[in-house]
């Protein structure tokens, strides 16, 4: 009877030291944006990267992994939402080498966000970084064969920034992942 009672006495004390430790363990995150500035500094763009993993709550601060699939969703998302801008702006053109140009990056768009990025962040999740690596280095070339597209046609990119801000998105990405192949 006695031994019963000891057994659940200890195994009492220890759930009250794992609810104790807990706290000590999370407290970690509280090293939030010095694990983020070292990851943001070895980065092309510190602000664009500290931006955007400070305002996602969901970023687990200390996790270098997860930090990197944060930026390539962040990508995902910026990407497709310039992908439909392109598409609304193919509808809206009545000059035709701006609707080949446009319709040439809708193109260079589409297996970005339906596969090399989809892709990237599955590579990251099972651990193959340099598949991720080329992923995203992938995606920089398809963005950067549109921007090409119109040279020529304008002066002023009908997509504005929104190809340099993908662009910068990448890069950010693209560091990151390397920080993920060497470690
Ligand atoms: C794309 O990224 C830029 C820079 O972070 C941001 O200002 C913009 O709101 C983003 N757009 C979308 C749709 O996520
Ligand atoms: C610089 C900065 O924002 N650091 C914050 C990290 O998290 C702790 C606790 O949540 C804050 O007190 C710091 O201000």
């Amino acid at each position: 009877m006695k031994k019963a009672t000891t057994i659940i006495i200890s195994s009492f004390t220890i759930h009250i030291l794992l609810l104790i430790s807990i706290p000590l363990t999370s407290s970690q995150s509280n090293e939030n944006t010095t694990i983020v500035d070292q990851i943001c500094k070895k980065t092309p763009f510190y602000d664009l990267c500290s931006s955007i993993l400070n305002s996602n709550p969901l970023t687990p601060k200390t996790d270098l992994k997860t930090i990197a699939i944060v930026m390539v969703k962040n990508i995902l998302s910026n990407a497709t939402d310039t992908l439909n801008y392109i598409e609304g702006l193919i509808k809206k053109t009545s000059d035709r080498g701006m609707e080949q140009a446009l319709a040439f990056c809708a193109e260079s768009y589409i297996p970005v966000v339906k596969y090399t990025l989809p892709q990237a962040t599955d590579a990251i999740n099972q651990n193959r970084f340099a598949f991720a690596s080329y992923c995203v280095n992938d995606a920089v070339k398809e963005i950067n064969s549109c921007n090409k597209k119109f040279s020529g046609l304008t002066l002023v990119s009908p997509l504005g920034d929104r190809n340099g801000i993908v662009q910068k998105l990448v890069d950010v990405a693209s560091a990151i992942i390397k920080q993920l192949l060497k470690g």
